[in-house]
């Protein structure tokens, strides 16, 4: 159903015709296009006039029937989206003979317009204050024709079709536009739309005279416009057109402002004059969108924390200036790689923790939040200072990686509150890392398995690396859903309370949550990612994106 139908109780033929029939004089405004059509609506119109002069004006075209009736109708549908006003339509000569109007009426009543009103003159027309005494009249029994086709093709018996006179802007006499209006009544009409082109009123009150109130009376007091309202109410009209004072207020509006801007080559002079582009949003019906995105498109956004706050001390002179995250790979800072990285898969609120030279961190996008004692803690005091970042759907990585796309999207396929990714091709270090060990260690047959991590133990070349590893932890944790993210609220606050806190780093985290009987589900890879940790890494890192641009070429 058509909601506006629902807001009035009637349907939109329903008012128009209400209207023509009330004693009272109403009036209707014309519109244009859908922002007039809601202008008008908000005047406070209860009507609006579909003016084919104005039509093929916003279109640029004349008013001629150079536009196409289905243009017409296009926006005609754009109108009555717009607003909730019933809409009679400047239906012209209807576009050709009784058939081709009785398709116009079936178009109509689907898209919701109120009414129709034509006019008897010959396709195509002319509008009726160019040359309107050389136009040619429309025969009478054709036109009769033409209205009872229309009335019998009409789904809803409130559907208004109007006859308009074109007798006395033709320079026929008055017994002319008596005798057809008379004709078009019987025909079926629900008004006449009896029209004049003189400056004064008298042609219209007499025609009402005589008429005598057989049924109601339109008029388009558009040149005789200083005649007093007052005199259409004594003259028993029902209803009063406003045929082009939309677009001609719009017309001079525009040609200052352009002709202004022009000649100043700035905005300032205008932009208090015109409507600011917020009026425009709310003319569009923003606020409604926003209000619907809520309730409909409720996928909640994943938000990614990117741990940046240490220098890389293995890195010394290059990070003098800058953090690691900042070191230019490929020609692009490792940041902006991995921010990109995040939106190419939809990851887009993005929370970096910075420390060491934060000012330099100028990647666009992310949110930088500062760890401020960043040179006497860790990554978990880091991770303290983004809680407010954490959304529904929250990754928390170091911000020195490079990783094939798959891994990031298959972490945020997992369907885990706790995930964490794990290389399962380096099963023992010989730099710093952090090792993994799980419930299930990686081979052919654990694809697809539900792998728990059961420990994560941290080395950094004093002795013998750690042995029985499934894998390296690389960096990755991903934290999803309500419950998870409380949880870890839960276990940060107890390591909060350990003196050592300020030394813990994330696999501290990882380990608590281990303990405190926590799954933490492991995905693992096989490659196909690094972090840049020293000099070597940081060569590494450049065959590794040199590798992938060269690959995105051979494909393109
Ligand atoms: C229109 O608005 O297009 C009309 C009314 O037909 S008039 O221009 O006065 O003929
Ligand atoms: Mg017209």
């Amino acid at each position: 159903m058509d909601m506006k139908v629902k807001q009035y109780g009637m349907t939109r033929a329903a008012r128009l015709r209400t209207m023509l029939n009330s004693p009272q004089l109403e009036f209707i405004m014309e519109a244009h296009n859908g922002v007039s059509a809601r202008i008008v609506e908000e005047a406070g119109f209860s009507g609006i006039w579909a003016s084919g002069l104005a039509m093929s004006a916003q279109f640029g075209v004349r008013d001629n029937n150079e536009a196409s009736w289905t243009q017409v109708v296009d926006m005609l549908e754009f109108m009555t989206d717009a607003s909730s006003l019933p809409i009679l339509l400047d239906g012209d000569t209807g576009y050709g003979n009784f058939n081709n109007l009785r398709r116009l009426v079936q178009k109509l009543e689907q898209r919701g317009i109120a009414g129709v009103c034509i006019e008897d003159k010959l396709f195509p027309k002319t509008n009726s204050f160019i040359d309107g005494e050389r136009q040619e009249l429309a025969d009478i029994e054709e036109f009769s024709g033409k209205i009872k086709a229309g009335k019998d093709t009409q789904r809803d018996d409130d559907f208004v079709i109007v006859a308009r006179v074109e007798a006395l802007i033709a320079g026929w006499s008055m017994s002319e536009a008596l005798k057809r209006a008379e004709a078009y009544r019987r025909a079926g009409a629900d008004a006449i739309l009896i029209h004049s082109k003189r400056s004064k009123p008298d042609e219209i009150l007499e025609f009402a005279r005589e008429w005598d109130n057989r049924c109601p009376l339109v008029i388009v007091p558009t040149k005789y416009y200083s005649t007093p309202t007052e005199v259409f109410r004594s003259a028993n009209i029902s209803l009063v057109i406003w045929a082009n004072h939309m677009i001609r207020s719009a017309v001079p509006a525009m040609q200052a402002a352009a002709r202004e801007v022009f000649a100043a080559q700035t905005l300032i002079g205008i932009e208090d004059r015109i409507a600011s582009v917020n009026e425009i949003f709310r003319l569009q019906g923003a606020d409604e969108y926003s209000q619907a995105e809520k309730l409909y498109a409720t996928r909640p956004v994943a938000h990614a924390i990117v741990l940046a706050a240490s220098r890389g001390d293995n890195l010394d002179e290059v990070t003098r200036d800058r953090p690691k995250v900042m070191l230019p790979v490929g020609g692009q800072p490792l940041l902006r790689r991995l921010v990109d990285a995040f939106r190419k898969q939809g990851v887009t609120e993005l929370t970096v923790v910075a420390g060491y030279k934060a000012d330099t961190i100028d990647v666009p996008g992310p949110k930088v939040v500062v760890n401020p004692a960043y040179a006497s803690t860790g990554e978990l005091s880091s991770l303290a200072c983004a809680l407010d970042a954490f959304g529904e759907d929250t990754i928390v990585t170091y911000g020195d990686l490079l990783f094939r796309r798959y891994i990031l999207r298959d972490l945020l396929e997992a369907d885990a509150p706790f995930t964490i990714v794990v290389d399962s091709s380096q099963r023992t270090l010989s730099g710093c890392g952090d090792l993994a060990y799980t419930d299930l260690p990686d081979d052919r047959s654990v694809f697809g398995h539900d792998v728990a991590l059961t420990e994560v133990r941290s080395w950094c070349g004093n002795g013998e690396p750690p042995q029985g590893a499934a894998g390296r932890w690389i960096g990755m944790l991903r934290v999803n859903g309500a419950g998870a993210r409380s949880q870890l609220n839960a276990v940060l606050a107890q390591l909060q309370e350990r003196a050592d806190f300020a030394q813990l780093g994330v696999p501290d985290l990882l380990n608590a949550l281990v303990q405190a009987g926590q799954r933490v589900k492991v995905l693992y890879v096989h490659g196909h990612w690094l972090d840049v940790n020293d000099h070597e890494g940081l060569h590494r890192a450049g065959d590794f994106v040199h590798a992938e641009l060269s690959f995105g070429a051979a494909r393109a």
